[in-house]
């Protein structure tokens, strides 16, 4: 009568509830059915979902056909179909750590264990190698500079983006490779912060070299903010591009310079603004915070007077003070050293467009001729861009096209006219963030010192699916989807190299990958990428879900033309950047675009957004996959951004989507449970009653517990390093332990009350 196996002969829970498949056992099968019985007998948990839809606490009472009588935690008693039940966790599981941790593995059970510790403001859980991070949406006392200590010292090791950061460094200075942290998650999850977070802990680790320069890369966050980051319906701080930082460590472990890699900025915002959203937050910041003598200058109105900004009446965010934050950008731009005339450059570039959107046009004597409207706003785009106004006008009202050898002009529609001007605005924008980003590298160029080493951080642009995708949805969504596969590969690489590196039998397991969605997009001949020409709707199963996109626009987008015209009046200008912006262009060719698109003739041609995009990814994937990775995913509890509101549904939808079951149930495909020989032996050694008889190395008491509960062969392997225990086996063991312990209270108290 093994204590392993139930008296009554009833199976045991851990093992018929999916060990054998991996996966949990739904509810339904034939070894639920088995177990149903069970959990009857024993008055063990479930959940069980009444019509409410929510997943409650119960116990079954009593069962008839595929019917079943569940009593939940309020009292109340409801009939649910048997269907419809899943086995709960013992009491001792409740907030763990880890996922995998968990006896039974189901969506109820990840929630709530979640859940659970998010309401004791614990936001950071593991689901195996991964962390996760749920957006507390309020200030949680877990990054003191005392706790950068705790983490580095290791005196706390529990979940925490400092407690990874720290992995990463060790591991950097002891295996001398490379490390990348790797941040997904939905827009306004959190991934921005928790980039944050894990770059002030490197800096504190590695801080104290010369220069000072860990504050440098501190600082560029602010300012690829200010210039990148906007307010949008999901979050008043949204990253509209990607950022891949690396940091430089050199043989002693300081940091000895950083460079930031930027990746599909949202160009269009800068002229078209969705109601309830801002622009990028610089251009309220520059109006709001400039002093005196630079609104003179560049004749600087507030931002209520911007067609650009004012196109949302959203024009300022709660809790934010724009002009408070400029003065914290010009502090962040002087520490990392960009001289105060490039300063001021760039702030010309930024009221130059501003003044670009406020240029009017009307048809003049020929109808659909456009003319530019001559006021303040033209005047003073030229005098910011270093060009005279009629020349402006020109470029902005007409185009030459080429027929036969010759150039004629040819005056543009009134549509055409403003999508020369906005097309203008979109260039001088991503040309002078570029630019941004070129100055930060500068300031951050790697030492002498180097070694070679790095740790990258990555934060790009969540997976987005709304109502209406458009062009700017499909890259970043197709970004995500290359993220994706290289998650899910090396989340599965890493259990399997852990297996072999303790030296346990291990037999490899398949995992579905998203190739087929890669190909689809990117493919040649027949990749969506290169069916570039085909202008229609579309939907794409992602891996996160599908999402039709509509076309319209698609083309123009991706092409992203820039006037031939404008770039030849930017290269005639005076002013420092927009002459350098124009001077970018060299390199690529010029050529002769439909001339039924755009107002026909001359467009500054150069490689699609997309292809574009196609060469930085598998750029960013090749580095990646040099490097040792880190994988976060943030998730967002509540859609309206507020603290304590945890959406159960909301929350699933996105470990759903970013496939956190599915990753853990891969896991708990192998050994989920581990644990030191030492640990083992500790927390179960007291029920060897012969201990005597086994010598007191942890590994020989850890084999023995084995053996002495008859656990079979096939549920555990001994490592050289823990004991790996199949899904379902600490929570019997831990019923065991329970049932001796109570036993030994028993015996005390039958004791004392004899000798009493
Ligand atoms: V997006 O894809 O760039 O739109 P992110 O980057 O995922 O998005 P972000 O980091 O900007 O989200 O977080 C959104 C907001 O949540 C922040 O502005 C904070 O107010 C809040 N947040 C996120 N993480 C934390 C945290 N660890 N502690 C406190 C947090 N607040
Ligand atoms: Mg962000």
């Amino acid at each position: 009568d093994s204590p392993y196996v139930d008296q009554e002969g009833c199976p045991n829970t851990g093992e018929s509830t999916a060990s054998r498949s991996g996966v949990a056992v739904k509810a339904g099968t034939p070894e639920w059915e088995e177990n149903i019985e069970y959990f009857i007998k024993k008055k063990l948990r479930v959940w069980c979902r009444p019509a409410n839809g929510k997943w409650e606490l119960g116990t079954i009472v009593s069962t008839s056909g595929e019917e079943a009588t569940v009593s939940i935690l309020s009292g109340n008693i409801f009939r649910v179909s048997t269907w419809e039940l899943l086995p709960a966790n013992p009491d001792i599981l409740c907030g763990v750590d880890d996922l995998l941790q968990l006896s039974y593995l189901n969506e109820p059970s990840v929630i709530y264990n979640l859940h659970y510790r998010f309401s004791r403001d614990i936001i950071y859980s593991k689901a195996g190698p991964l962390l996760i991070a749920v957006n507390p949406f309020k200030k949680v006392q877990i990054y003191e500079d005392n706790l950068v200590q705790a983490y580095k010292q290791k005196t706390m090791d529990n979940p925490h983006v400092y407690a990874l950061a720290n992995t990463a460094y060790n591991e950097m200075m002891r295996d001398e490779v490379s490390q990348s942290i790797i941040i997904s998650g939905e827009s306004g999850a959190g991934k921005t912060e928790t980039a944050r977070f894990a770059m002030h802990y490197l800096a504190s680790v590695g801080g104290g070299s010369s220069a000072g320069i860990e504050s440098n890369v501190l600082c560029t966050n602010s300012i690829l903010e200010a210039f990148g980051n906007a307010k949008t319906s999901r979050n008043a701080n949204s990253s509209r591009f990607g950022k891949f930082t690396e940091i430089y460590f050199s043989v002693s472990g300081k940091i000895c310079g950083a460079k930031v890699q930027t990746f599909f900025l949202e160009k269009s915002r800068v002229v078209q603004v969705t109601q309830g959203e801002r622009s990028y937050h610089i251009f309220y910041q520059l109006c709001a915070g400039a002093p005196s003598y630079l609104r003179e200058k560049l004749n600087l109105r507030n931002a209520c007077e911007y067609y650009y900004l004012k196109q949302s009446s959203c024009l300022l965010i709660e809790g934010v003070n724009d002009a408070e934050r400029f003065r914290i950008l010009l502090e962040a731009l002087d520490i990392v050293r960009i001289p105060k005339v490039y300063q001021e450059n760039a702030f010309e570039v930024l009221a130059a467009i501003l003044w670009l959107g406020n240029i009017s046009f009307h048809t003049g004597d020929f109808e659909n001729h456009a003319e530019v409207v001559v006021d303040e706003a033209v005047t003073t785009v030229a005098r910011l861009l270093g060009c005279t106004t009629e020349d402006l006008m020109v470029a902005l009202s007409t185009r030459k096209i080429k027929v036969g050898k010759d150039h004629i002009t040819k005056t543009l529609t009134l549509q055409q006219a403003f999508d020369v001007r906005d097309a203008l605005a979109k260039f001088l924008y991503a040309s002078l963030f570029d630019w941004v980003v070129e100055q930060i590298n500068i300031s951050l160029e790697v030492g002498k010192e180097s070694a070679g080493r790095s740790i990258n951080i990555l934060d790009i642009c969540g997976f987005e699916s709304f109502q209406r995708n458009s062009f700017e949805q499909f890259c970043i969504n197709y970004a995500n989807e290359r993220l994706q596969q290289h998650f899910h590969r090396h989340l599965f690489k890493l259990e399997q190299e852990e297996y072999e590196t303790d030296g346990i039998y291990w037999t490899k397991v398949d995992f579905e990958d998203n190739q087929d969605c890669l190909n689809l997009i990117e493919k040649r001949p027949l990749g969506i990428l290169s069916l570039g020409d085909t202008d229609v709707a579309f939907t794409i199963r992602h891996y996160a879900g599908e999402v039709s996109y509509d076309s319209t626009s698609f083309l123009q987008k991706n092409r992203d033309l820039v006037h031939v015209d404008s770039i030849q009046l930017l290269s005639s200008c005076s002013c420092q950047l927009p002459k350098l912006f124009a001077a970018r262009t060299d390199d690529h060719s010029l050529g002769l675009s439909n001339p039924n698109h755009s107002g026909g003739g001359l467009d500054f041609q150069k490689q699609s957004v997309a292809a574009k995009l196609k060469g930085q990814l598998f750029k960013l994937m090749h580095q990646l996959e040099n490097t040792k990775p880190h994988f976060i995913r943030c998730i967002r509890p509540n859609e309206k951004q507020l603290p304590c509101h945890f959406e159960e549904d909301l929350v699933l939808q996105q470990l759903r989507c970013c496939g956190i079951i599915e990753v853990v149930q891969i896991s708990r495909s192998g050994y989920p449970s581990r644990m030191t020989h030492q640990e083992f032996a500790e927390r179960y050694g007291f029920m060897l009653f012969d201990s005597a008889s086994v010598s007191k190395d942890p590994l020989s008491i850890s084999v023995a517990l084995l053996h002495h509960f008859n656990v079979p062969p096939e549920t555990y392997q001994v490592g050289y390093m823990k004991i790996y225990l199949r899904m379902g086996q600490v929570a019997l063991l831990e019923s065991r332990r329970k049932q001796a312990l109570e036993g030994i209270i028993a015996i005390q108290k039958c004791y004392r009350s004899r000798q009493a």
